[in-house]
């Protein structure tokens, strides 16, 4: 009798068409051949999968080029499908799932001639975690198929350990043609299902990422009592030795993987890394709130990333503990065949090909490695690596950062007065747009909990189970916004960011254990100057001041903005964060 798994990948099988089905047993030689097979035999546009690169000072690591149309997470193709619309909210795009699966039936059909359909059976979250899920991917890419092997714990034990039971999350993925006009990336949150097809990249084509952990697993997480959050998860340990467990949600390429190895420059203050991008959360007997990261590698943003920035990343990257490592679009000197980004240490080298692999020279005016290009590592790699990564039960969490890229306005921290209040801020978020996805650059947006693109369902209805969380724990995270990118007149960061961030860090830590005064403004409480350690930092008085400050005029702007947006949902926005909104904007009228 076949399996519900069985059944499945062939039914998948006879509509696509694969000449080849090969179950993938998620072991370091079968990575290996994979690798072989992605650099003689698969190709993209008739180039290679894979190139390997300096294995002498980069052991493991090979350069992966996408199709130059595939760059980034494309929103606009990215659906929900409900029967009605209404679930899916305004902060979605909906179609019909029966027109949904008649379009997609129709790429689909043959897509995978010629090629070899791999089947990847994952956990994500420690497979002895109640939290854990079990998922099967389908992909026709080995890139996709080597990548998944990084960011997740794959294993053949994961087919067994469903048995005969269909209580596994489905994705489908097919780089299809490649062709913009025919990639769609379709959810089916009631089925538990991913339909993916068109494209080979990041959160399209990784399905156990965006997709699964975050929107599918926001649904699951909303009838079952959790949160599924796009959240690093760190441990700061402090010099008496405790270690306070922080989760953080921060935008896509707004500085959670930097967050999550943070290098502290606060003598006795260490970071240990738990998660860089996905956090599921749960309500512990205890009355606390536990945190799990369903992944077990890093997708990370290359550009910026040096030994001066995140000296972890650096050493994560050329550990070759766990190999492969793979980079995605970075640019590549040719010299010593090294990978090159802009950012990285030292000169920029004499003879680089940019990413689409052309002569590239710098006075072309263009990057060399595409502003998205990534790094796909390891968390076994990491040297900051925490010991409770592998903890089934996960880490209590204390605090809760919502960040996001602000050049105006918003400060360096803010507290919330509480539980609710810490909803709205989150939910009143914004954030300056990046390379992350496919759309115009550095455009404000509405951002709640750096989930716009990420909650599979009404965000008003994610609010109201944001609250009911809340109500669930008796002792809940305190909840606190941050703000990296806040600029001065000429446009440059007043904030030193990165290894200085511990220093907002530790305000965090000491306001958890009561150990720090706050001043009380009408978005929240901020710290006293003094009780911020910034000894060696030479921000000048004024700046300084700007990073503190609450410019009640210019909020009457932002306040107008967070109401347009919170309109759009309708009757399914809670009163309590209407309750918020008019406390915010009566405290701003005093
Ligand atoms: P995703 O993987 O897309 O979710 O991104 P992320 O949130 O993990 O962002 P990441 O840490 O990769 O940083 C993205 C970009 O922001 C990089 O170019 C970093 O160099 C830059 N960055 C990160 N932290 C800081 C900071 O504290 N200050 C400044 N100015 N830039 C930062
Ligand atoms: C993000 O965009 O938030 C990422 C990269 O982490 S992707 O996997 O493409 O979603
Ligand atoms: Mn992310």
């Amino acid at each position: 009798m076949a399996t519900a798994v069985e059944k499945w990948v062939e039914e998948q099988a006879k509509l696509t068409k694969p000449d080849k089905i090969y179950w993938c047993d998620g072991s370091a030689e079968e990575a290996e051949r994979l690798i072989e097979v992605g650099m003689h035999q698969e190709k993209i546009d008739n180039e290679p999968v894979f190139y390997p690169l300096n294995h002498n000072f980069w052991p493991g690591a090979y350069l992966h080029r996408s199709h130059s149309t595939d760059v980034a997470r494309t929103e606009h193709l990215t659906y929900v499908c409900y029967l009605d619309k209404e679930t899916a909210g305004p902060n979605n795009n909906w179609m019909d799932p029966h027109k949904a699966k008649e379009l997609l039936t129709r790429l689909s059909d043959g897509c995978m001639r010629g090629r070899t359909m791999y089947v990847l059976s994952y956990m994500m979250g420690h497979p002895q975690s109640p939290y854990a899920k079990a998922c099967i991917q389908l992909t026709d890419s080995c890139y996709v198929a080597v990548s998944m092997r990084i960011m997740t714990r794959m294993h053949k034990d994961v087919v067994k350990k469903i048995g005969n039971s269909d209580n596994f999350l489905k994705g489908f993925h097919s780089i299809g043609d490649l062709h913009p006009d025919r990639r769609f990336i379709m959810h089916f949150p009631n089925e538990h299902f991913v339909w993916s097809i068109g494209s080979g990249y990041g959160g399209n084509a990784l399905l156990g990422k965006k997709c699964f952990s975050l929107r599918i697993a926001s649904w699951l997480g909303f009838n079952e009592g959790w949160l599924a959050e796009h959240m690093v998860i760190v441990g700061i340990e402090d010099p008496s030795g405790n270690v306070t467990y922080v989760a953080a949600a921060m935008p896509s390429a707004c500085g959670k993987t930097n967050l999550a190895m943070l290098a502290s420059v606060l003598p006795g203050y260490k970071v240990w890394t738990l998660g860089d991008d996905i956090a599921w959360l749960n309500a512990g007997e205890d009355g606390r709130l536990y945190a799990i990261n369903p992944e077990a590698g890093f997708f990370g943003v290359a550009p910026g990333t040096s030994l001066k920035t995140n000296p972890n990343m650096m050493r994560t990257l050329k550990s070759g503990f766990f190999s492969p490592t793979l980079f995605t679009n970075t640019a590549l000197n040719k010299d010593v065949n090294e990978p090159w980004w802009e950012g990285l240490d030292g000169d920029v080298p004499k003879n680089l090909l940019d990413w689409e692999g052309n002569n590239w020279d710098i006075s072309c005016g263009k990057k060399a490695a595409h502003p998205n290009s990534r790094f796909t590592v390891s968390l076994y790699n990491c040297p900051t690596l925490s010991r409770d990564f592998d903890n089934p039960k996960g880490v209590p969490i204390s605090a809760i950062i919502f960040g996001g890229r602000r050049t105006h306005l918003i400060p360096l921290v803010t507290e919330a007065f509480n539980w609710q209040n810490g909803v709205f801020l989150g939910a009143r978020g914004g954030s300056e747009t990046t390379a992350a996805a496919t759309h115009k650059e550095g455009v404000l947006r509405r951002d709640p909990m750096a989930m716009l693109p990420f909650c599979g369902y009404n965000m008003g209805n994610y609010f109201k189970h944001w609250l009911n969380m809340g109500k669930k724990l008796s002792l809940p995270p305190k909840i606190f916004s941050v703000n990296w990118f806040r600029a001065d007149a000429e446009g440059k960061f007043i904030w030193p960011g990165f290894s200085d961030n511990i220093r907002v860090l530790k305000w965090i830590v000491d306001r958890v254990n009561n150990r720090v005064g706050a001043q009380k403004t009408p978005i929240g409480f901020m710290p006293h100057l003094k009780d911020l350690n910034l000894e060696g930092l030479n921000i000048p008085e004024n700046d300084l001041r700007k990073l503190t400050e609450v410019d009640v005029g210019e909020w009457h702007g932002e306040i107008k903005e967070i109401k347009d947006f919170l309109d759009k949902f309708g009757r399914n926005m809670p009163d309590e964060i209407w309750q918020e909104y008019n406390a915010l904007a009566a405290h701003l009228k005093e």
